[in-house]
């Protein structure tokens, strides 16, 4: 799918892995006070949001922390565009958090067209092909009739299975030697089929920018954690270069800048 940015837009905001959960009040607030402050014409979240959801009926639950997060959202869905992709931690995010937000739901992956450029928006864990079982799991899990299922059982059994597999999960992880990073191959592969230069995700925790050949490039975003020992929290910006009023019709080169997520130093 291609979306592609309206000429208004000057400012675009990437961010991903918030992993937003009751325990973790400060990345809760800080990301708060991200979006109620962030200068950016457009907002794209790209996955892991939230550590884990299990169904839009969670937002009736009235002790559940995470509205404050979705008021944040609805806030700055009316000041910016905002856009809302799913990870592989809240992939059950649906239809009516997306309208309680204002947001838009994006796909994965998705070729934005922005100041003449093709940039491809991404979670990233289906670029972590190395990884054949959660390949397997990640394919059941986005299955109609497996969502159907889990979505058919009550709020807390839902919880319950998926405190299990997140357990399990994180158990698998501690087993293996292997991390399982997103596979370069496979990151140009996409790039050349969707005709982009530029890859942005998240999901490995690892923030960098590779150079995959002299033309594409592959940015990784950084996860949020206000809470533990090594706080962080960050935002990939992009800019339009500003237009020369003679050259309005040529946009210049796109500046990419990292910048600190507000309330890191709260
Ligand atoms: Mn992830």
């Amino acid at each position: 799918m291609e979306l592609r940015a309206p000429s208004h837009w000057q400012t675009l905001d990437f961010v991903s892995d918030l992993h937003l959960q009751d325990s973790y009040p400060r990345t809760l607030r800080g990301f708060i006070d991200y979006l109620d402050t962030s200068p950016a014409d457009a907002i794209f979240i790209l996955g892991d949001l939230f550590e884990f959801w299990i169904g839009d009926d969670w937002i009736d639950e009235p002790q559940n922390a995470h509205r404050q997060c979705l008021d944040a959202m609805a806030r700055a869905g009316q000041r910016l565009a905002l856009h809302i992709m799913r990870g592989n931690r809240d992939f059950l995010m649906g239809p009516r958090l997306m309208e309680v937000c204002g947001a838009h739901d994006l796909p994965d992956p998705v070729t934005l067209v922005f100041s003449g450029e093709r940039i491809v928006l991404s979670h990233g864990d289906a670029l972590c092909t190395g990884d054949i079982r959660y390949q397997e799991f990640r394919q059941l899990s986005r299955a109609d009739a497996w969502q159907r299922n889990f979505l058919a059982e009550p709020l807390a059994g839902r919880k319950s299975r998926m405190l299990g597999m997140r357990a399990q999960s994180e158990a698998n992880k501690k087993a293996s030697t292997t991390f399982f990073d997103v596979d370069n191959h496979a990151a140009l592969a996409l790039l050349q089929r969707c005709q982009a230069s530029t890859l942005v995700h998240g999901h490995t925790h690892k923030p960098d920018r590779h150079a995959l050949d002299a033309q594409h490039t592959r940015w990784v975003l950084t996860d949020w954690d206000l809470d533990g020992s090594t706080p962080r929290s960050g935002v990939l910006r992009l800019r339009a270069a500003a237009h020369s009023r003679q050259a309005a019709a040529t946009p210049g080169p796109l500046r990419w800048e990292r910048v600190a997520g507000s309330g890191l130093t709260a």
